[in-house]
């Protein structure tokens, strides 16, 4: 992110069009010479695009770069290029040509990008392990390749910040609703975690382009409101922003609690998230079981396996140790509810962690679930703008909270059963699945008729259809019609690819051997006679 005389420039400098960009299947008919495209196969599948595609306009995509040898060569003389609308039609055009047989591929074209995030000159950087690669941090390091937060609202709710501070000003922080009252060092501290500019002084945030604001629990200097804050926060934001929520409370005998255990502020949550709004919730510094708490009426409403649980659909987040393998800090509450957690010491942010409101102040030591939430808060912001940024679309509260706690893809901490903190998220390795499943949609999508292995096909049952690599799926009825027009030999093909499959899974070896040389024997004759057809 560029600081131009101490300012974030706030739009790109550059306009920019949206381009859709189709790469044409390879001829069947020759390989890799420049004449592997002949005109005339090249306009017939352009004709084809165009039926598709009236309103878009395509044209070779290197056309203006006369001086460039290599674009009338294979593979780049099969690029078109066309100019679209908005970002929104595109992603449906590219859907609809991504269908054609024509097509072997088609995108949104990526566009200038702004550089990325540099903490090299950030000095206190290195100091700053939970962006490191996984099993230490959440990779916020590798993150920042594609994504750096630009697009996503993040907002602190708590009850004090230094929003000039020097590391932090640039970043034009604002206060949404309520008082800046106390603790300024703590909000300080958070944001720097999340937000600290992207300079040459200081640290440097997990999310450092993202917008962010602050809420305050003092809705006047002597009315203080958690639900009140959350409402007012909720209002303020839209569908796929992040809302943190830095407090706990102490409610009877238990101390230091997750703030949802009093019922308005549970309500609060529940609403924002129902709007879309992703809330991070601190699990709280009491060193209790919260699947051993109990309500007023005896409920047990944080235990996941009790039927009075009570789901707020917040992220809730304990504290782990800043070293792998991360073992749960003596303070941290812990239990069924708790999804994440993020490292409760030795975090190097900004402000003194608790009352100071100095604007050059730093620490390496704030800690505590406040000062592991924004770490999960900060993961979240940068999926959320990479998921924008590719797709125009936003994750679902209920999605982050899936993608953020899962035990297959996200660190570990020591001993899980005994820690009860969840997992750290891993965006390394979450983005990397989300791009992996993507193909798979994409695929699925294109060659709909042929990744389908339809186990009824042959006498047209609805119900099931075993998709290879992945096993039976339910689908609904009727849906067969979609691959009638499959010819016979081909859906044979498909049904001994599933038997195969099917196959392997069989425990005896002697019937899985005789079975899977059958279904091969099936394939062998499909394609024989596929070959025929042609
Ligand atoms: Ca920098
Ligand atoms: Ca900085």
């Amino acid at each position: 992110m560029a600081i131009i005389y101490g300012r974030v420039p706030d739009a790109e400098p550059t306009p920019t069009r949206t381009r859709i960009i189709v790469k044409l299947t390879e001829p069947r008919t020759a390989t890799r010479q420049a004449t592997d495209s002949p005109p005339t196969e090249r306009s017939a599948a352009l004709a084809e695009i165009r039926r598709a595609a009236p309103q878009a306009e395509f044209r070779p995509y290197f056309e203006e770069e006369e001086e460039l040898r290599a674009a009338a060569l294979p593979p780049f003389n099969r690029y078109f290029a066309a100019v679209v609308e908005d970002e929104k039609s595109a992603i449906a055009l590219v859907r609809k040509l991504q269908r054609l047989e024509e097509v072997e591929e088609a995108y949104v074209e990526g566009g200038p990008t702004p550089p990325p995030v540099n903490p090299a000159d950030d000095p206190r950087s290195g100091n700053q392990g939970y962006l490191d690669a996984a099993p230490g941090g959440i990779d916020a390091r590798w993150a920042w390749g594609v994504t750096d937060g630009f697009g996503v609202r993040f907002v602190d709710l708590e009850r004090g910040w230094t929003l000039n501070h020097e590391d932090l000003t640039a970043a034009g922080i604002s206060i949404i609703s309520g008082l800046s009252q106390d603790y300024h060092g703590h909000g300080t501290s958070v944001l720097g975690e999340v937000m600290a500019v992207d300079n040459t002084i200081g640290d440097v945030g997990i999310a450092p382009r993202a917008t962010a604001r602050v809420v305050s629990q003092w809705r006047n200097a002597t009315t203080y409101n958690t639900a009140a804050a959350i409402l007012s926060a909720g209002q303020a934001m839209s569908k796929g922003d992040v809302l943190l929520l830095e407090a706990q409370t102490t409610v009877g005998s238990w101390v230091k609690m997750p703030v949802e255990i009093e019922t308005a502020v549970f309500d609060a949550i529940r609403h924002v998230v129902d709007d879309g709004i992703v809330v991070i919730e601190a699990g709280g510094n009491g060193g209790n079981d919260l699947d051993t708490y109990q309500d007023g009426a005896n409920h047990r409403r944080l235990d996941r396996n009790s039927a009075d649980f009570r789901d707020s659909g917040a992220i809730m987040v304990g504290a782990g140790s800043s070293t792998a393998p991360h073992t749960r800090l003596s303070f941290s509450n812990h239990g069924s509810r708790i999804d994440c957690y993020g490292w409760g010491e030795d975090i190097d942010t900004t402000g003194d962690g608790w009352t100071g409101t100095s604007t050059t102040a730093y620490t390496t030591g704030f800690g505590g679930t406040s000062g592991a939430s924004p770490i999960v808060a900060g993961a979240a912001v940068l999926l959320q703008s990479w998921r924008k940024a590719r797709y125009s679309r936003v994750f679902a509260p209920e999605d982050m909270r899936v993608m953020l706690g899962s035990t297959v893809v996200n660190t570990s901490s020591a001993n899980p059963a005994s820690d009860g903190i969840g997992v750290m998220p891993d965006l390394r390795a979450i983005i990397e699945k989300e791009i992996a499943d993507d193909r798979y949609r994409v695929a699925r999508e294109k060659y709909l008729t042929l990744v389908y292995i339809l186990i009824g096909l042959i006498d047209d049952s609805p119900g099931l259809i075993w998709v290879p690599g992945k096993g039976p799926v339910p689908v609904d009825p009727g849906w067969g019609k979609v691959v009638q027009g499959i010819a016979a030999p081909k859906r044979d093909l498909l049904a001994a690819l599933a038997v195969n499959e099917i196959a392997g899974l069989i425990g005896d070896a002697a019937t899985r051997a005789s079975l899977s040389s059958a279904a091969v024997g099936a394939m062998h004759a499909a394609v024989e006679r596929i070959g025929r057809t042609r």
